[in-house]
């Protein structure tokens, strides 16, 4: 049985990734922060932080990883411990798509994620931009359809989002507390 059904005791442990500047500290202040991060100044993150906060009736434990380069390297000693990933996309970064689309992709086909189900939330960010592709766009650019046939075990779900505007947000983070806690 699913701990769904028991209001209050969900929790959801989270790798949120995706490269530098996408927008993931952002996105998780305006949660943390009950969408008051107006006066709030977002610093670059060092390596990682570590962001907890109860919404949707799910104890959030989130870990927050630098997205640089060197610190990507990092990602993978936490795929054992979570149950879920946000992989954030800066949509309005057209130069480094393609680079965001490797590094989704080794996620992806990473080994600890073929044994388990997995639920992976693709934000697609910066949405507030203009000329932003649209998500079906971003949607081949990043090969997700063929990600989806190949990793099985993975619950994959596309939102667009703002972190600067807080759109999309909370639909996201919705989906994905109920995918981590939904029975395997
Ligand atoms: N226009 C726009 N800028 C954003 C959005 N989300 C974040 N940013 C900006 O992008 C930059 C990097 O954000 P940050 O949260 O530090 O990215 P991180 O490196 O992925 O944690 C900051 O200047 C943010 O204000 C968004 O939805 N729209
Ligand atoms: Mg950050």
């Amino acid at each position: 049985m699913g701990n769904s059904l028991f209001k209050g005791s969900r929790t959801a442990s989270i790798l949120c990734c995706g490269l530098d500047n996408s927008g993931k500290t952002t996105i998780l202040s305006h949660l943390s922060t009950n969408n008051n991060t107006n006066d709030q100044v977002i610093l670059p993150t060092p390596g990682m932080q570590r962001s907890t906060f109860h919404k949707f009736s799910t104890d959030w434990k989130v870990w927050d990883c630098s997205g640089t380069g060197p610190n990507r390297k990092l990602w993978p000693l936490f795929y054992q411990y979570v149950s879920g990933i946000i992989f954030v996309v800066d949509a309005s970064d057209r130069e480094r798509i393609s680079c965001a689309k490797d590094e989704l992709e080794a996620i992806l086909s990473a080994n600890e994620f073929r044994k388990r189900k997995t639920s992976v939330l693709i934000l697609f960010n910066k949405m507030d931009i203009e000329d932003t592709p649209n998500i079906a766009e971003l949607e081949t650019v990043l090969r997700l359809s063929q990600m989806r046939q190949q990793q099985r075990n993975i619950d994959m779900h596309l939102q667009a989002c703002s972190g600067i505007k807080g759109s999309g947000i909370e639909e996201g983070f919705r989906w994905l507390a109920d995918s981590v806690n939904s029975v395997a």
